[in-house]
């Protein structure tokens, strides 16, 4: 069966609309900043703590340089050896006490009727001593948690090792959405307070994919479109002599 011509452009139409992508401003810091982020803390919380000029061969205080957070900073969040630029942070708590610490960055973005499919790297850095609870970061849309990952203990090796340790993983997820405004919530806590010696979280490289779903407009058009069809097909039908029911 071959379709009308005007059948065709309205099945096109509907996967092509513009509007129906999911676009987020950002999405890998490229900017250099934190551009089309909003930062927020967590009640009692902390995102990042100044900067520490440590010398690790000091033989009194002996620690490595740690940058100040939150700030967009050049590192390799996915391990392919390639370093780009990251959101980086020191998440924490003023005071112990309960709650989850830290915070985290939105943003708002705009999708048609369709699936939603995230991608995030994340990665955190234990500057010196082995840390028992490196944090946590979870992906949420509109509130919902697609996934998290809990760093948990970071062993350095110290004090046999003085390097630090890296420590990586990816979070994703899917999510039904429909047509509107949506937000993508990144939260990156820890519970316990932050010092020299406490572990950076990165995150970076936020990749989307989105799959429309046909929207119902699009729906009724192609139903038209088939009922002004049909009197063709039937015409055909006729003038070649195929039987059939003709009403
Ligand atoms: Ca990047
Ligand atoms: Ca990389």
């Amino acid at each position: 069966m071959r379709f009308s011509s005007g059948l065709m452009a309205v099945l096109i139409a509907s996967h092509t609309a513009p509007g129906l992508a999911a676009t987020f401003t950002n999405p890998g810091f490229e900017t250099g900043d934190f551009s089309g982020w909003t930062l927020f803390t967590n009640p009692g919380g902390l995102l990042g703590s100044e900067a520490f000029p440590g010398t690790l061969g000091d033989p009194v205080f002996p620690r490595p340089p740690k940058p100040a957070t939150p700030a967009v900073l050049s590192f390799d969040v996915d391990g392919d050896g390639s370093a780009s630029f990251a959101a980086a942070f020191d998440a924490g708590k003023e005071a112990l006490g309960a709650g989850p610490g830290g915070g985290g960055l939105f943003q708002a973005f705009t999708t048609g009727a369709g699936t939603l499919a995230l991608a995030l790297d994340i990665a955190t850095w234990v500057p010196l001593f082995t840390n028992g609870d490196a944090g946590s970061v979870r992906l949420l849309v509109n509130g919902t948690e697609l996934d998290a990952h809990h760093f948990g203990e970071v062993n350095t090796g110290f004090p046999g090792a003085t390097g630090g340790a890296i420590v990586r993983n990816t979070l994703a997820g899917t999510i039904a959405l429909s047509a509107g405004v949506h937000e993508l919530r990144i939260a990156v806590e820890r519970p316990y307070t932050n010092s020299t010696d406490t572990p950076l979280q990165y995150v970076d490289d936020l990749s989307a994919q989105f799959s429309p779903v046909p929207l119902p407009a699009a729906g009724w058009l192609i139903g038209a479109a088939l009922l002004g069809l049909a009197p063709r097909l039937r015409r055909h039908a006729g003038a070649t002599g195929e039987s059939g029911n003709q009403t």
